[in-house]
């Protein structure tokens, strides 16, 4: 059975011209985005058969061991960024630096990726996922440089992932909500199946590694034994979801609502998840809350995060969690509760 729903492209060409904030070249970085992750889909469903499953035998910046897809999610999504002249710099988790892509006055944008999220998942046929942040360049014509990315998150143009499950979905937001879209093999196309989305009010899911509880703050672990108290009244015992890859867990929170939280522990001193590629590409329009909370525990002000050695993989403990990316208000342990 064919969908006959709006497709990916058509719907960002309506925000563009529905919507004055939105960038005119959105539809266009959006097609390279769905080009890649098209690619990709077809390539993680088929590695097994091509030896493109394990690992390549070096690390990423921030120490991961990396996975072959992990530098073949990389390379897709940087071809395909390139090929579209808009795109002056990308910062990529499997990158050093952010890395210089186009120049000229039409590269007018750096985007933020996480290639392929929970590539923990790869070789047991889990679900990964792609993460991008988009943001404007600080001025048109030059490269992109880390500079460009230290703002809020609430300066990106545009945000979302891409989850390669059962079906492969890709979720963005422009600002004016949060829409998903799944693969459809016999259009060829990304086709809207889930419109406007706005999770539930009241989630009972929470999703973390607990396997760190006795690394983590005396008031987390408080947070989690309340979680797992029987009380019907507030929804507890919440369940505990957790598939190794953020993507799926957030893609689940925005659909039926959860917790996701990765605090700092022994190993992973300021968290685990990295700021700009992890981090404040989840909603981007109602994530100023969280982006908010994670700074402030680092003493940075909103505003500018403060340039540091290597800003491009920043991580922040992230204890507050988005439940869902659209406009109401996600349900938080309010900062002063969670330090009492
Ligand atoms: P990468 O796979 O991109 O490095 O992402 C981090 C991540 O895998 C998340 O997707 C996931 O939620 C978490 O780390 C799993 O970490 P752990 O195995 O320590 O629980």
């Amino acid at each position: 059975m064919s969908t006959t729903g709006i497709t990916l492209h058509q719907h960002s060409l309506e925000q563009q011209q529905q919507n004055a904030h939105v960038v005119e070249e959105l539809p266009e970085l959006l097609a390279a985005l769905s080009r890649a992750a098209r690619t990709l889909a077809r390539e993680i469903r088929r590695a097994a058969l091509v030896g493109q499953l394990g690992l390549v035998g070096g690390s990423n910046p921030t120490g991961d061991a990396q996975k072959k897809l992990d530098i073949l999610g990389n390379t897709t999504l940087m071809e395909a960024l390139a090929e579209t002249g808009l795109v002056a710099a990308v910062v990529s988790e499997e990158l050093p630096e952010a890395m210089p892509v186009s120049s000229g006055s039409a590269a007018r944008y750096v985007v933020c990726l996480d290639p392929l999220d929970g590539s923990s998942n790869t070789d047991i046929n889990g679900p990964v996922g792609t993460i991008f942040g988009i943001r404007r360049c600080g001025a048109a014509g030059q490269s992109g440089t880390a500079a460009d990315v230290l703002g809020s998150g609430s300066e990106q143009v545009a945000s979302g992932y891409v989850m390669y499950g059962p079906g492969t979905v890709f979720v963005y937001t422009c600002g004016a909500g949060v829409n998903g879209f799944t693969w459809d093999d016999e259009r060829g196309e990304f086709v809207l199946t889930h419109p406007d989305i706005r999770g539930p009010r009241q989630g009972h899911y929470d999703s973390a590694n607990l396997g760190h509880y006795h690394e983590w703050h005396p008031h987390i672990q408080r947070f989690i034994d309340y979680l797992t108290q029987h009380d019907p009244l507030t929804h507890r015992p919440y369940s505990l979801h957790y598939t190794g890859a953020l993507v799926a867990d957030v893609h689940r929170s925005l659909l039926e609502g959860e917790l996701y939280f990765y605090p700092a522990d022994a190993e992973h001193q300021q968290g685990k998840l990295r700021l700009l590629y992890e981090c404040a590409p989840w909603p981007s329009s109602s994530s100023r809350r969280v982006a908010a909370s994670a700074q402030a525990r680092r003493g940075c002000s909103r505003s500018r995060l403060k340039p540091c050695t290597n800003a491009c993989h920043r991580s922040s403990a992230a204890l507050k969690m988005w439940r869902c990316m659209s406009h109401s208000r996600p349900t938080v342990v309010p900062h002063e509760e969670a330090h009492t």
